[in-house]
């Protein structure tokens, strides 16, 4: 189907890092970022691009939720220091998560990652990005890979 990956669904799990603490308060988008050396081998089959799945958290094994994930170089910004895995999950936490691990299942790519000529510009792309994500995964056959192994078991660390 349209917008799937190709070789099937990729699973990244890694530590939260903090990131520029621009997600939230420039773009009103909070993204966790993945510590991208826990992800080498999942990343190699990525490119960089704009993606969705499903999130779960550590600390709350048992609500996978909607996201969308961005890996790359943040073009749009001067500051770039090399690629970023940056998860934004579709709920509204009341603190951030550092340090936290967080699981998730990426499910298909929506478009590669792009300079915009300014931060509204890239604001109003996230937002229906978002809005896309959340309408895709409410799809049948998205909503039983909330059931995949890989968000539901028992966490090691
Ligand atoms: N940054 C870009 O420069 N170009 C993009 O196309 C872009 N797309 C994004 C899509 C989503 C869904 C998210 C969550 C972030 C995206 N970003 C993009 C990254 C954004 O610039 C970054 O989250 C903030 O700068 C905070 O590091
Ligand atoms: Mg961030």
């Amino acid at each position: 189907m349209l917008f799937h990956l190709q070789g099937g669904p990729s699973r990244l799990q890694a530590p939260v890092v903090s990131g520029f603490g621009r997600g939230s308060a420039q773009l009103g988008f909070p993204t966790a970022n993945l510590c991208p050396s826990h992800l080498a081998p999942a990343l190699a089959a990525l490119p960089r691009g704009v993606y969705y799945g499903w999130a779960v958290l550590q600390s709350e094994p048992d609500a996978p939720r909607k996201c969308v994930l961005n890996i790359g170089a943040r073009p749009t910004f001067a500051d770039g220091e090399g690629d970023t895995v940056e998860v934004h999950v579709i709920h509204r936490y009341q603190s951030a998560f550092y340090g936290a691990q967080l699981r998730v299942l990426v499910l298909g790519f929506f478009r590669p990652e792009m300079r915009f000529s300014g931060v509204q510009e890239l604001v109003s792309r996230i937002k229906a990005d978002v809005g896309l994500a959340a309408s895709l995964l409410d799809a049948p056959s998205n909503v039983s890979a909330k059931e995949d192994a890989f968000l539901i078991d028992a966490w090691t660390e």
